[in-house]
């Protein structure tokens, strides 16, 4: 296997992601080799666990090949890319469906797709230095990976906020949000990652890490600027009218950073998950993912933030109200 390592002890099957130059972003064969190690472990009897971590000290996994699938965009191969979406959506209703205790160990960058592998399982464990987000909307993209699901039902705004702004979190804020279960100082981490190794049992390796924890996000304001099924028009306006106000000026200035027409398609998305099944969310995802992949701001947000890397992307259109719903319907497909 190429990007992905495994091994086999005690009951316990570890899956390592091993890109490490690419912050372990899941290219076509990580996903297919986790899919199929998954499965295989699953029906076997002498697994009771599944525990995945990484071998890059920097991340748990940055998210996608998102370089690989603008090439394929830029070069009209729109099978690959349905390919790679459909494939990488399907690994996470699996984890998500899961028949056995599926443990993630978060202790870096964990974004985008390295959400959609950790959030859906049984167990996250984070440490302090976790880095949580979904920022797809400052490359032309929307937050995916079921995200649409799950952003909707975090505490109040809070999954509008991160979706919309790209926000990211840290190990504490996710363990007080409910993105996260555990939160294990760093330096403990290994010492815990081993006693699940060793069979020891979850509660016994967890049994010390059961602490309430405290977040300092400005859930209040969170909950009144960024409402589930608000026009994101609406939500900047708002960020705008509170002069003088540090946060809501960083907010604003970073919803204004982002592609207009990804914003307003994370908006319909979110409002839209909120009704639906983790599986209705995932299908609806898959046709945005093609829709969106193919606009000028997809090609164009990728370059400024991973190829060329001058984070001055140019926005087609340029500003919120300027988006037009019906662009934003055909992505969304409703
Ligand atoms: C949004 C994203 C991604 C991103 C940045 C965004 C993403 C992704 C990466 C990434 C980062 C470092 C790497 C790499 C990829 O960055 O999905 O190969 O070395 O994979 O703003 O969705």
């Amino acid at each position: 296997m190429s990007f992905i390592r495994t091994s086999v002890g005690n009951d316990v099957g570890e899956i390592i992601l091993d890109r490490p130059k690419a912050l372990n972003a899941l290219d076509q064969t990580m996903i297919d080799d986790m899919h199929r190690v998954l499965l295989e472990w699953g029906d076997d009897d002498a697994i009771e666990t599944v525990l995945v971590t990484s071998a890059s000290p920097r991340a748990f996994c940055a998210g996608g090949d998102i370089r690989e699938i603008r090439t394929n965009a830029l070069a009209g191969d729109t099978a690959a890319i349905t390919r790679y979406f459909a494939g990488e959506y399907g690994l996470d209703q699996l984890v998500a469906e899961y028949p056995k205790p599926y443990i993630a160990l978060i202790d870096g960058a964990a974004m985008g797709g390295g959400l959609g592998i950790s959030v859906h399982g049984e167990l996250r464990i984070v440490t302090e230095n976790a880095l949580i987000a979904m920022p797809e909307v400052g490359i032309g993209f929307f937050p995916d990976v079921g995200s649409t699901y799950f952003l909707p039902r975090l505490p109040e705004g809070v999954g509008m906020w991160m979706g919309l702004t790209g926000a990211r979190i840290r190990g504490a804020d996710a363990v007080a949000l409910g993105l996260a279960t555990h939160y294990v100082p760093s330096a403990d981490l290994d010492g815990v990652a081993q006693r699940i190794r060793d069979g020891a049992g979850l509660a016994d390796a967890l049994a010390e890490y059961r602490e309430p924890v405290t977040t300092d996000l400005p859930l209040t304001k969170i909950a009144s600027y960024f409402p589930l099924g608000a026009d994101p028009v609406a939500i900047l306006g708002g960020l705008q009218g509170a002069v003088g106000d540090e946060w809501c000026d960083e907010m604003a200035t970073l919803l204004q950073a982002s592609s207009p027409t990804s914003v307003a398609v994370t908006a319909a998305l979110l409002e839209a998950g909120a009704q639906s099944s983790l599986a209705q969310c995932l299908e609806r995802e898959l046709h945005a993912a093609e829709q969106i992949t193919v606009t000028p701001d997809f090609a164009e947000g990728v370059r400024a933030v991973l190829v060329d890397k001058d984070r001055n992307p140019s926005w087609t259109p340029a500003t919120l109200d300027e988006v037009d719903p019906a662009v934003v319907a055909r992505i969304v497909g409703e």
